[in-house]
């Protein structure tokens, strides 16, 4: 990012939006927890007892990883959002819930328990050593009473719950907990993907030269991991090069495990295509091997590797390969959108492996701000390199989809929220209209929202003011009309 982006970030600006957001969840919230806690209370006995939602998934995290529960128990409502099986265990307790396939839900009840601080984990094979554990005190003092709740949260008659909460946080201190979090960003960490990729002329050939190798990355502050990279960055850096360019890509594997270089979504010869053990052997460590071909345009790939993919793809070998510019439609122009666009970036989506959830191989506050002015257009390339569909969200503007899998589109389609599925890409043009910091997020609500604030799969687009062209708003007049000052 650049320090503009940065310096023009309104810290107050953000705060409210993230306010509105948490409004807008926070009434999502009250019906779960009613509807919830009248299902708990319909046992009874349990009545007293906190029902607590607990998110598993392949990212290998509890969400939330810290619960406090009274030592009269409590219900765990486990979900599996994973494909993966996954289970949640005690073992200083020794107790183990029911094994979960890959998307069900169980409700584990936990009774009587001796008052402490116990570690939870996942104890299916190796999950614990990937970071899936959590804390879970057992306390009578740190929860408040069903009553003392009732007064704090009060969803009123209509609502048809009981007003208690789904986690066992006071409503202030969940607030506080999430203001922090959300002062943190737009925070600094190690490291940045996605960089142009330099190249050297040999004759009329562009010469890339790409090292996998294994580094230490922090995807956000102090979660630093052993990333499996290209160039030692996550995403990988950005090859650029436009149809004609004869393009030689030197790869060099400094990796413990073979590896192979596949470009995905772009035409190459078969031989070309990177995928061991048909089209050439496995690129063995400590080999070098030399990719190439003519570019043919216009093409939004990725680089990956398509050598135990499951593993090597989500800890970070992925990159961009972008052939020739997505030109903004005249279907759009004609709106009065500019004919070009102010900045073009790749946004790289990623759930799983060490880096987890993740945009751009950084996570929530570490995420990257963009920065566009009103009537200036973003492009933005999703691309998802995890092993999970994200619907991607932006509050404001409204964007056009203009290609997709790098296919220039005849009729471009508009779009709020956009699905991209594992291996796809959408080119999206959003033009800046109103000014504010707006929040941009997987609108899969584990990937963005959990009891300790924002997380994972969220970032801002920042408008700062401009102007609309005299065409957009001639089409657009409601546009024209002044706001109401807040
Ligand atoms: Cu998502």
């Amino acid at each position: 990012m650049s320090k503009d982006d940065r310096s023009v970030l309104s810290w107050l600006g953000f705060a409210a939006a993230i306010a509105a957001l948490a409004v807008a969840i926070f009434g999502l919230r009250d019906d779960g927890g009613g509807g919830s806690s009248s299902a708990a209370g319909s046992e009874g006995s349990s009545a007293s007892r906190p029902y607590i939602t607990i998110v598993m998934n392949d990212s290998y995290r509890f969400t939330p990883d810290t619960i406090v529960i009274p030592t009269a128990g409590a219900t765990l409502h486990l979900v599996n959002e994973g494909g993966a099986v996954h289970n949640m265990a005690i073992p200083e307790l020794g107790l183990t819930s029911e094994t979960l396939p890959g998307g069900t839900m169980y409700d584990w009840e936990l009774t009587n328990l001796p008052g402490g601080t116990y570690t939870f984990i996942c104890p299916q094979p190796g999950h614990e050593a990937l970071g899936m554990k959590g804390t879970m005190t057992v306390s009578d003092t740190e929860t408040p009473t069903p009553d003392e709740r009732d007064s704090v949260i009060d969803t009123g008659e209509e609502s048809g719950g009981t007003g208690l909460s789904n986690h066992s946080t006071s409503w202030d201190e969940m607030d506080n907990i999430m203001y922090k979090q959300a002062q943190l960003y737009p925070a600094k960490t190690e490291g940045i993907g996605n960089q142009p990729l330099e190249y050297t002329m040999d004759g009329d050939v562009k010469v890339f030269e790409v090292t996998a190798k294994v580094v230490d990355w922090e995807v956000e502050p102090g979660k630093i991991v052993k990333a499996w990279t290209y160039n030692g960055v996550v995403p990988g850096p950005e090859i650029k090069v436009y149809s004609g360019d004869k393009v030689r890509i030197i790869f060099k594997n400094e990796l413990p495990d073979s590896t192979s270089l596949h470009f995905h979504g772009i035409d190459v010869p078969n031989l070309m295509d990177g995928v061991d053990p048909y089209t050439e052997d496995p690129t063995v460590p400590g080999e070098t091997k030399v990719y190439e071909f003519v570019a043919r345009g216009p093409a939004v790939g990725i680089y990956h590797s398509h050598h135990n993919a499951e593993q090597q793809i989500p800890d970070g070998m992925f990159a961009a390969f972008i052939i020739d510019d997505i030109p903004i439609p005249q279907y759009l122009i004609d709106k009065g959108y500019p004919d070009h666009a102010t900045k073009t970036i790749n946004m790289v989506l990623n759930d799983a492996g060490v880096i987890g959830l993740s945009l751009n191989g950084k996570s929530f506050p570490a995420t990257e701000p963009y920065t566009i002015r009103q009537g200036e257009i973003l492009l933005v390339h999703y691309m998802n390199e995890g092993l999970m569909a994200h619907p991607m969200h932006m509050h404001q503007p409204m964007g056009w989809v203009i290609a997709r899998d790098g296919h220039i589109l005849d009729a471009p389609y508009p779009t709020d929220t956009i699905n991209v599925a594992p291996g796809e890409r959408y080119t999206v043009a959003y033009m800046g209209m109103e000014p504010g910091v707006w929040a941009w997020h997987c609108h899969i609500l584990t990937h963005a929202e959990t009891p300790d604030g924002m997380k994972y799969m969220v970032t801002a687009l920042i408008v700062e003011r401009g102007t609309l062209s005299d065409l957009f708003l001639e089409q657009n007049p409601s546009w024209a009309l002044p706001q109401f000052e807040s």
